[in-house]
């Protein structure tokens, strides 16, 4: 007998059509040969291969990564994806994007607006805690190239702040975040 079962990944199928068309033509910033998509697409392979969660909830980890910058990045609203995914993974999004009262301000309350964002996933959802850790992940892989050295050495401290914040939601996941910190320190330091 066959394995294969069409509808196993139905939510991941549709989460993917959505943001595929809700990001359109957009580029990673900085980085303009990688279309957006990849990246909602490595911060869901983070949490697949490292957050450790229970299949239960790796599934809404997994979805809630593929659409994670919908919200903040186009012109999906919050219930768009509510009434198309359900509470759930609505309320994920939601833990992932920044208030729009602190969105476009200058860096002072852009540092506060992270701690807000803090604040507010650490009360959350585990599953929404292990794919903040993993987009951050993600966002080290490749800066974008116009980043001076001060602006990416507070990216790490912020992204330390994350790690030291969640960390305590996925161990791998965690582990993977610190590793990249660690990384692209050292790279920091050699590249003058
Ligand atoms: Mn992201």
């Amino acid at each position: 007998m066959s394995a294969f079962k069409p509808n196993r990944n139905n939510l991941m199928n549709q989460a993917i059509q959505f943001a595929t068309t809700a990001h359109g033509s957009q580029v990673r910033k900085g980085n303009e040969h990688i279309p957006y998509i990849f990246h909602p697409i490595d911060v869901a392979n983070e949490v697949i291969y490292y957050s450790g969660l229970p299949v239960e909830e790796l599934e809404i980890a997994s979805v809630v990564a593929i659409l994670h910058d919908t919200v903040e990045d186009t012109i999906v609203t919050e219930s768009d994806i509510r009434e198309q995914f359900g509470d759930e993974i609505a309320d994920g999004v939601a833990a992932m994007s920044k208030d729009d009262s602190v969105k476009e301000k200058d860096d002072i309350s852009k540092v506060v607006g992270i701690k807000e964002n803090l604040e507010r996933l650490k009360v959350a959802p585990r599953y929404a805690q292990c794919v903040k850790l993993a987009d951050r992940t993600s966002n080290l892989k490749a800066f974008p190239a116009m980043w001076s050295r001060e602006k990416i050495s507070s990216y790490l401290d912020e992204a330390k702040l994350i790690a030291d914040t969640l960390g305590e939601a996925s161990e791998g996941l965690h582990a993977r975040l610190l590793s990249r910190i660690a990384e692209a320190r050292m790279v920091l330091s050699i590249a003058k």
